[in-house]
């Protein structure tokens, strides 16, 4: 009987419970005996010309045995945007500033310490000189037309990218709409705030090769982006992926600082660690999100929605990076499940003096989603029609065969509707409304709220010619045991459990009697890393494909080994052994087969596109209405991944994603001031959710399985995400509908929900029916 689809246990707690695990600051290697210690002295402000930086004092500090500044690193490559030709070359980022500085946080100089705890006080004697300039912080006035603030005087312009075409926009996109709405939506920048922070081990052999220890969501492609940083070939690097603790795609590539250590370690011609603190980890990781939407959305009185426009501001913070490209994500999923009859979407990215954005789970997918599902809610209370009941109008119908956006996005499967019913059933929709509507009748202070996303989203968006691949090796050994290669790399989310059990599946081996390896560039030089919720669809199919080819090689031998013909042979994963076909005592072990010969398969899988997972998100919510504090009461959700492989870990990734969505919708910002200095870069100041703030999630089950690959699997791992933040941000607002208020931004803090509810009953004494958020 096949385990595909069973609660196989998590194959990885045992060590992280007992042993714990081994990150990169844990260590322990002789390469790395005698290691030196880097500390980074960053920028205090958020924009400067630098005058200069004299580190000598810091040089005769205790311990301190070398300080380099940007000047020491002139002949190293910057570093480049993503996506070259779309985004702005001429905004690349020294690993060290050089002549100016453009956030707080950027790295301006190291330190280099015997001990790990020297570089801290030394760097306080590092005489920097700055010249402050204006600083841009926000992403509007940054992208004003001749705004005061031009961050990067040779560009000319803080536009780092522009997508679509908005002198396209149509004059004409509403016209015949009974009701048009339109918004400003803020889909608020936040911190991925992974629990280990970044860090690096580097060393050089003699012969010139680089050998880094390096948290990351990839190996091979943060030896690349290292590469480049470095100048020097990827193959004098070898990338070892130690334990990560979490990732939330923020440790994609490789950042400046990682290579700054491997170079210090080049130039001293010894070992060097890196391991950043809290503080640095909030101000210098890259951000996420970070977008300025508008909407408009109009339609019929009767809930059908002729017309959508989404035009995105994204504020790429000071270096273009992966977030500069988010638009792109983000317009081609603008519509979402819907079956609008126009659509139009375009984008900008500008830089500002605050720390870059990156990639962040869902990476410009839930920003799509967030958008269209407020716009969705904001025309529902202009035609004051249920919230639920336009969706269902609006909804694509059920399709099988690949359906093609007016966007490019070409649809896998999807069923949006029977998701929306499953959701609203489970969640029992009528009877919150009843419950709600008493509240309202009684005037209770603390109010109910309910809230809906429905989404689509693109999981597996690779962008390799002939479609998205990975590649996997599977051997069997003597003993019986089995290894897999892997170019996938988890960093919790449970790879080795379901490689393991794709592989059993076909071979026959237990699971606990299979290795799964992954993030060592020497041993596994290609590979795609983890994000964008490609692994199971890619690499787990790459694992099953190559066990599949394993037993066909296996066949070959078994047949001279048994003296039959190979179609005669089956394969029984039961026994682990091949038979002949009606002489079941004529029979070979796999494992025998890999006595003479070594038994492995190396194979690429190849998708003909990503897959498109979607789901239906019930949020339920009460809010207090004397002092704006927002409980989640309920979460209710069902995410369709087509076929799941391990409901435990579908489930996980589900809970993990909706707690990190909902903690968007009511609790993280990142904040700063008007001079560009972050407010909120320590945990006591941004409040990242936990266990208390959240209920039990209630989870109802759909798959309908994608074509894309034999598994039938689409990804979940971002399913969260991008469900749950609409949600709740819809039912804090559904909660207050009846009060007059029509959007509040996220988060919805006390703060903002009591200015909202305020600024509400404010406008209806002065007569006008609409609210505004403070
Ligand atoms: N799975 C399954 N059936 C499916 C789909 C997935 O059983 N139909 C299982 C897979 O076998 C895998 C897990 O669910 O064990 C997630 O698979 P998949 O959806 O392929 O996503 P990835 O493994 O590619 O994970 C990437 C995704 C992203 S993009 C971010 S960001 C993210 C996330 O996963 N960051 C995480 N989950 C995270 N979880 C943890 N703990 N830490 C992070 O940093």
């Amino acid at each position: 009987m096949s385990i595909l689809g069973t609660r196989v246990l998590r194959t990885e707690d045992p060590a992280f419970l007992t042993t714990g695990g081994v990150y990169t600051d844990d260590i322990v290697d002789e390469r790395l005996a005698g290691a030196c210690h880097v500390f980074f002295v960053r920028s205090p402000v958020a924009h400067a010309r630098i005058r200069s930086i004299d580190v000598s004092a810091a040089l005769r500090a205790p311990g301190v045995v070398a300080a380099f500044t940007g000047a020491d690193l002139a002949d190293l490559p910057l570093l480049a945007p993503p996506m070259a030709g779309m985004i702005n070359e001429g905004m690349s980022q020294p690993l060290l500033a050089r002549d100016a500085v453009r956030f707080v946080g950027e790295p301006v100089a190291v330190v280099i310490t015997d001990d790990p705890y020297q570089g801290e006080d030394a760097a306080e004697l590092v005489d920097a000189d700055y010249d402050p300039l204006p600083p841009v912080i926000d992403m509007a006035e940054a992208a004003a037309d001749g705004g005061p603030v031009v961050l990067f005087p040779d560009a000319g312009t803080n536009v780092a990218a522009s997508f679509g075409d908005a002198a396209g926009l149509k004059a004409d996109l509403f016209d015949g709409c009974d009701a048009v709405v339109t918004r400003v939506i803020v889909n608020q920048r936040v911190a991925p705030a992974p629990m280990e922070t970044r860090a690096t081990a580097a060393v050089w052999a003699d012969d010139g090769r680089l050998t880094a220890w390096i948290p990351n969501q990839g190996a091979q492609g943060t030896r690349g982006a290292l590469a480049a940083m470095l100048g020097i070939d990827p193959a004098a690097v070898r990338i070892i992926t130690p334990d990560v603790g979490g990732a939330f795609g923020a440790k994609f590539g490789a950042d400046p600082e990682h290579a700054v250590v491997c170079w210090v370690a080049q130039r001293l011609g010894r070992p060097a660690r890196w391991a950043e603190t809290r503080n640095e980890n909030l101000v210098a990781m890259t951000h996420g999100r970070a977008q300025q939407q508008t909407v408009t959305i109009g339609g019929r009185r009767d809930g059908t929605v002729s017309a959508y426009r989404l035009e995105i501001l994204q504020d790429a913070g000071a270096y273009p990076r992966f977030g500069a490209f988010l638009p792109a994500l983000t317009i081609l999923m603008a519509p979402g499940p819907y079956a609008f009859g126009r659509a139009e979407a375009v984008g900008r990215s500008v830089v500002t003096n605050t720390t870059p954005v990156g990639a962040y789970r869902g990476a410009g997918r839930p920003e799509a989603t967030a958008a269209v599902e407020r716009a969705i809610d904001l025309f529902a209370a202009e035609i004051g029609m249920d919230p639920a009941e336009v969706r269902r109008k609006n909804l694509l119908p059920a399709f099988t065969e690949p359906h093609t956006t007016a966007f490019g996005a070409v649809y896998d499967s999807g069923d949006y509707a029977t998701a929306l019913e499953k959701a609203l059933t489970a969640a029992g929709y009528q009877d919150l409304r009843d419950d709600q509507a008493k509240r309202r009748a009684a005037g209770d202070v603390v109010q109910l709220g309910v809230g809906l996303s429905c989404y689509v989203e693109i999981t597996g968006p690779g962008m390799e010619a002939g479609g998205p691949r990975e590649n996997a090796t599977v051997e069997v050994h003597p003993d019986g045991r089995a290894t897999i290669l892997t170019g996938t790399s988890p960093h919790g989310q449970g790879h080795a459990t379901v490689w393991a059990m794709l592989a059993s599946d076909e071979l026959g081996i237990p699971v606990d009697m299979i290795t799964v390896k992954w993030g060592d560039t020497d041993l596994i030089p290609e590979g795609g890393g983890t994000g964008g919720s490609r692994s199971l669809q890619q690499g787990g199919a790459a694992v099953q494909q190559a066990s599949r080819e394993l037993i066909e090689v296996a066949r070959q031998r078994a047949a001279s080994a048994l003296e039959a013909n190979p179609a005669d042979l089956v394969f029984d994963p039961g026994r682990g052994a091949f038979a002949v076909t009606g002489d079941p005592e004529a029979a070979v072990p796999l494992a025998q087969l890999a006595h003479a010969e070594r038994l492995v398969v190396r194979t690429v899988f190849t998708a003909p596109g990503p897959t498109f997972p979607f789901g239906a998100h019930v949020a339920v919510v009460e809010v207090d209405t004397e002092t704006g504090k927002v409980v989640l009461r309920r979460m209710i959700t069902v995410d369709d991944a087509g076929t799941v492989i391990n409901p435990l870990l579908a489930e996980g990734q589900r809970h993990g994603g909706i707690a990190q969505g909902a903690a968007q919708a009511f609790l993280e910002e990142f904040l700063y001031d008007a001079d560009g200095n972050p407010l909120t870069a320590s945990f006591a100041d941004y409040p990242f959710l936990s266990a208390t703030e959240v209920p039990s999630f209630e989870l109802a089950d759909m798959a309908t399985p994608t074509s894309y690959n034999p598994l039938g699997a689409k990804g979940i791992g971002e399913a969260g995400t991008i469900g749950a933040t609409p949600a709740v941000q819809n039912a804090i607002i559904d909660a207050l509908a009846h009060l007059g208020v029509r959007h509040i931004d996220m988060p919805a803090s006390p703060q903002r929900v009591w200015r909202a509810l305020r600024s509400a009953s404010g406008a209806a004494a002065a007569g006008s029916n609409e609210s505004e958020d403070a």
